[in-house]
This record gives C-alpha cells, structure tokens and sequence, in this order.
C-alpha cells in the first residue's frame, strides 16, 4: 500500500506529491468552470498530472529490491510517455471543435481499456493468486467491467458522431432484459473470481462479456444523445481508473479517478437536467436519432410573418439592445465568424450586442462557447440562461440564428409537449425576435415552435451564414 503517511523519508516526499497533485486537480478543476480561467485550469490540472507521475516513479525506485534495476523499465515507460504525449499534441492540434466530442469520446475509451489492461496484468502476474486480498481482487473486476464497457462504448458513441455507423436508435426485442442479465453474469463472475481467485478463466469471461455489454448498452441510444452518453462514459472511465488505483494501491490514481468520475455524473445530470429528461429516458427511452424533419405534436397555429432582409436591418439600426441567440443551426451553417462581424457592425452603431447561451444549444456541452470563441466573440458577452432571461424585456431585437427547441415557449406551459418544463430563453419577450432558419421544421425535440406564430416574431428564412451575412450587407449599405 501506498505509505501516504506525511513524515520525513522518501516515502513522506511522494505522499506529499500526491496530496499537492491532489490539491492541483481540485483548484484546476474548479478553474474549469469559467471560459476566461479554464485555459489555466487545464495547465494546473496537466502540473498536477506530471507531478503525480513523477512521484508514482520516484515510488517505483523506493519499492525496488537491493540490485534490483529499474532502467530498462523505466525506458519502457518513458518510451510509451512519449508515443502518447506525440500523438496527444498530433489529435489535439488537429481536431476540429466541432469534432471535440468524438476525440473526448476516444480518451475516454483509452481510459477504461487501460484501466481494465492494468487490472488483467496486476492478476496475471501473480504467481499464487489466492494472496490476492479479496478488496483488491473485487477492484481489479470492476475495473474490468467498467473499464470495458467504457472501451467499446466510447467506440460505438464515436463511430454514431463520425457517421461510421447509423445515428438512430439500434433495437432489437428483450434488449434491456439481456443487458441486465449479462451485467448480472459479470457481477456474479467477479464475486466467484473474489470467493475462488485460482479461476483465472472467469476474469476472461468477465473481459469478454464486459466488451460486449458496452456495445449492446450504447447502440440503442440515438446519434443525437451521444453528448449525454459520452459524458456519462468519462464518469466510467474515470470509475474504472479508481478502482485501478486500488489494485496498483496508488493514492493519486484513485483521487483523480473518483474526481473525473463525479465530474463526469455532474455534467451528465447537467445536461439532463436542462433538457427536461431523466438519465433513464436517454438511456433507455431510444430517442435522439437525427430529427424527421416533420413536427411530432399539433402544430401550432397563427400567421407566420417572413421579412426581407431590408426591413429586418432597418428594425435591427434602430434597437438599443441585440440579444443573439445562437444554436445547432448556427454550428450547421458555420456563421460563427458571419455571427461576430454582424454584431461588430451594430456596435459601431453604437448597439449593445449580448449572446443568449442555452446549455443545452447546439449538440455537445460548451458547442456555442466553442464557436463564438472561435470567431473571437469576448466571452463577457455570452449571458448564461439564468442572466439572460430577465432581461429580454429590455431587449428590442432577439436575434435567434438556427436555435429552436430552446426557444419553444411550449415547453413554460403545453403540458403535453416533449420539452414541457425545459428551460428554455424567454425570447418572445423581447419587442422583435427575429428567426434566422431555413424553414418551419422543427429541431431535435421534433416539435413545433409556437414562438414563430407569435406577432412579434419575424422569420428570415434561409442558411444561417447567407442570411447574417445579407444583414451585415443591408446594414454597411445603410451607411
Ligand atoms: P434545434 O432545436 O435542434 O434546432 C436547430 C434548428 O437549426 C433546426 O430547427 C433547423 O431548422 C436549423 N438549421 C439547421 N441547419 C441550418 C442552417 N444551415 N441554417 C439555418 N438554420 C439551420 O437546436 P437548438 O435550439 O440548439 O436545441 C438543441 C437541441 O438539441 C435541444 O432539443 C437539446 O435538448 C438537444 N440536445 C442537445 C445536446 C447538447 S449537450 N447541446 C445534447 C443532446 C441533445 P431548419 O431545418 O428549418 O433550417
């Protein structure tokens, strides 16, 4: 076991590393949490990284026998340190933002394939396995388990996001009957393994049934969920990465394993909670395929009134306060920069311009973060929901460009509707909302929009980036 016992020797030195490294987590974690500090949040949370590294090696050392030597071993390790921090700086150099989830997807897969490879050698290498202690055995099988189910999970939730596979729903009849049996099997198996360690073939069993339960537990979930689930699978694999630490009895593995776990179920529970779903509904409930294109629920009835782009830019010239609203459509159409240089010419006007962030915009946590921070938007102008709301009613134009669902006043008050109760941008309450998408089809939630009925709304319809820019125009002629 680790001596995580603070005294003077060199044990106390790596005991004091892993609580510094612990503390680095922590204070980048919570650096995370803002756009403007969580660039140094990252350096903090990668020092900590290297500093618990640098003391699991320095832990190494301590733990050899006399004449023991270590080099070639720690050639292999700084060898395999080098591929991955090569090919870390090749995928993080070259991902694009819209492509984060699927890399994210990925690390998150390596993660739970280490932490199951660990947990496999760690029980290999044992020569009389019953000297096993049964906590560090029950470890080392759910490592396996979580660990492999995050593997092919992440897998699957990569290939729906790539295309290489189809983003609908995959189901087939007694699907969740036998998920729950074959995580039962591994349940068992692994309290077997416990109760009998010599049976070394019940850990390839649990290897094999592990694999195929993250498969079978991620197809039936639509393409269009896949933030939630990938999100879901870095809890996994920061679960797995725990119970690794336990079998290698590594202090700092087990910390930073139990802290991306929690993050990860934090942010999952975030997003479910912002799109008025249970965890259970997106797990199970087999929606999130790419929209038919076609509204689910009664439409909603009234005039739709369409503008021209000359008179949407004279309403535009005269507000005091522009609300944009950007979402999914926005990423669609990449008018993020279209976006920035519309808002850079009303504020030469003399025009407030804030961004309305619906957590939930777009398809992957931060997605309009991403792109307007891409396109140089200051990030003191992006206005959470909470921030935002209360002031559509000072606001003169709400400018939505390619969001929907989270802009549907249905979900405040038609207790039929599938995004009853999701918190949604109160846009109608601005004195114009201005509509920027190609038609009336509805969003991923499939319903729709009261919002474009309403007498103060104004649809321009179009691709988001023809049509931004074709204001900016209307706007730089207008003097
Ligand atoms: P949506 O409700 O999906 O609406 C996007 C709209 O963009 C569509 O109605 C579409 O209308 C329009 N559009 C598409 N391409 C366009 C283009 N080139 N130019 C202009 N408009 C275009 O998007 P939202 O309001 O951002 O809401 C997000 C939805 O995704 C919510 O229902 C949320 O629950 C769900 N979701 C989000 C996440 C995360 S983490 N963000 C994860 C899973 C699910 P037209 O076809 O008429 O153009």
């Amino acid at each position: 076991m680790v001596p995580f016992v603070l005294n003077s020797d060199a044990y106390g030195l790596v005991g004091y590393a892993y609580l510094l490294a612990a503390v680095l987590f922590i204070v980048g974690l919570k650096m995370l949490s803002t756009i403007k500090s969580a660039p140094k949040g990252n350096i903090v949370s990668a020092l900590g990284m290297v500093l618990a590294a640098g003391a699991t090696l320095l832990l190494v050392n301590l733990h050899a026998e006399p004449g023991q030597d270590f080099t070639a071993s720690l050639l292999w390790v700084f060898v395999a340190a080098g591929i991955g921090t090569a090919a870390g700086l090749g995928l993080g150099l070259s991902v694009q933002m819209t492509g984060m989830p699927q890399m994210v997807a990925l690390l998150n897969g390596f993660g739970g394939i280490a932490s199951l490879l660990i947990a496999c050698a760690d029980y290999l290498r044992q020569t009389d396995p019953t000297l096993i202690e049964s906590h560090i055995l029950t470890a080392a099988g759910l490592a396996v388990l979580i660990g492999g189910v995050t593997f092919t999970g992440s897998l699957v939730a990569f290939s729906k996001l790539q295309g290489i596979v189809t983003g609908s729903p995959i189901l087939f009849p007694m699907q969740k009957i036998v998920n729950a049996l074959m995580l039962l099997a591994c349940v068992v198996m692994v309290g077997m393994l416990v109760a009998n360690p010599k049976q070394e073939a019940l850990l390839g069993f649990v290897v094999v049934l592990a694999l195929v339960l993250g498969v079978l537990l991620v197809i039936p979930i639509g393409g269009a969920d896949m933030p939630v689930v990938i999100s879901l699978l870095n809890s996994y694999s920061g679960l797995a990465a725990a119970m690794a630490g336990f079998v290698l009895s590594n202090m700092a593995l087990i910390i930073t394993g139990a802290l991306v776990g929690a993050s990860g179920i934090i942010l999952t529970q975030i997003m479910c909670k912002a799109m008025n779903r249970s965890l259970a509904n997106v797990l199970f409930g087999g929606v999130g395929a790419a929209p038919t294109g076609k509204a689910t629920s009664g439409p909603a009835k009234g005039i739709v009134r369409e503008f021209s782009l000359e008179d949407a830019a004279i309403v535009l010239e005269a507000a005091r306060q522009v609300v944009v609203v950007p979402g999914y459509g926005m990423a669609v159409a990449q008018a993020q920069h279209s976006v920035k240089e519309l808002a850079d010419v009303l504020e030469a006007r003399g025009i407030t311009v804030k961004y309305a962030i619906h957590p939930v915009a777009g398809r992957m946590p931060g997605h309009m973060n991403v792109l307007l921070a891409e396109a140089s938007v200051p990030y003191e102008q992006l206005c959470d929901l909470d921030a935002i709301n209360p002031q559509f009613d000072q606001t003169d134009v709400a400018l939505v460009i390619g969001a929907n669902d989270v802009t549907n006043p249905a979900a405040r008050h038609a207790k039929d509707s599938p995004i009853y109760g999701m918190p949604i941008l109160d846009v109608d309450k601005a004195r114009t909302v201005f509509v920027v998408k190609r038609s009336l089809n509805p969003g991923f939630a499939g319903v729709d929009n009261e919002l474009y009925y309403a007498p103060n709304c104004g649809m321009l319809f179009g691709d988001a980036k023809k049509v931004v820019n074709g204001l900016t125009n209307e706007l730089k002629d207008s003097g």
